[in-house]
């Protein structure tokens, strides 16, 4: 057994294989960043590349994304082994007109799991829906994620609409096709282009913002 087969087992669409054998890696001690690494990451990489080469469909895509959520829902309580103290309040979406969540779950997880308490408001969110929530949970930052090109304008339009508003809040940015150039140019607090590094990017901005505010 190794995580070559979970990664097979993504890769063939087996939700409850995906599951199993991510059990049996955790209850082997193997570490935990390389089964999402090696594992249930680089299978959705494949799946994107196969999918870009004509060779799967939206519907294999979207029985690769339930096998991966199978091994994420285990690794979950090793990812966010929540600590007592809560480092700031962060409400994270995915942005208007686009449905792709594992990232940003991942995202979530390993804030969650960092300390700072995570408000999920899911896919699809439109600039009021993320700065509603915003104010009705005194967030510290807004976590906006992107996957497609296409919704990059949703993202901008979400960022500047707290500007327009006159909301002063911390925002960070990332997603595949999100860059730091893109992330400087819409006027984002941060970006980060991996859940470990969402978390680092979380931390320092609000240390920033403690030492501005001390
Ligand atoms: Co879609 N899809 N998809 N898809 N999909 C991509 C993104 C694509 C790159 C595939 C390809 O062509 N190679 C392509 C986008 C091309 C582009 O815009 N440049 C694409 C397309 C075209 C589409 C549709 C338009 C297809 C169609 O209908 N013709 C459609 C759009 C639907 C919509 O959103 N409106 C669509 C649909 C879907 C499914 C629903 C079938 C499914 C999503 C299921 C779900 O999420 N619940 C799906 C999937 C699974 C993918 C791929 C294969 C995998 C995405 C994924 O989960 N990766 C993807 C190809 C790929 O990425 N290789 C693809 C694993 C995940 C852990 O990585 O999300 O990148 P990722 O998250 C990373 C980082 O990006 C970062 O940290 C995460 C962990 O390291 N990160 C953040 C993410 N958010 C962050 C936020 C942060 C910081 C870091 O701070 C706030």
């Amino acid at each position: 057994m190794a995580v070559e087969d979970i990664y097979k087992a993504v890769l063939s669409f087996d939700t409850v294989r995906t599951g199993e054998l991510t059990k049996v890696e955790v209850g082997s001690e193997t570490d935990i960043q390389q089964i999402l690494d090696e594992g249930l990451i680089a299978a959705m990489d494949e799946v994107g590349t196969r999918f870009s080469n004509g060779l799967l469909f939206v519907p294999e895509m979207l029985m690769a994304a339930r096998a991966m959520k199978a091994g994420l829902a285990i690794l979950k309580p090793f990812l966010a082994k929540a600590e007592s103290k809560k480092m700031g309040t962060i409400v994270i979406g995915t942005v208007k007109g686009d449905l792709h969540d594992i990232g940003k779950n991942l995202v979530s997880m390993m804030l969650e799991g960092a300390g700072f308490n995570v408000v999920d408001l899911g896919v699809d969110v439109d600039a009021t829906g993320f700065r509603s929530a915003a104010k009705e949970n005194s967030a510290d930052i807004v976590a906006l994620s992107a996957l497609l090109t296409t919704t990059l304008p949703a993202m901008e339009a979400t960022v500047r609409s707290f500007v327009e508003t006159g909301m002063e809040i911390k925002t960070m940015v990332g997603g595949a096709p999100v860059t730091q150039s893109f992330a400087d140019k819409i006027g984002a607090g941060g970006y980060a282009g991996d859940a470990a590094s969402a978390v680092e990017l979380a931390r320092r901005l609000l240390r920033k913002e403690r030492r501005v505010s001390t």
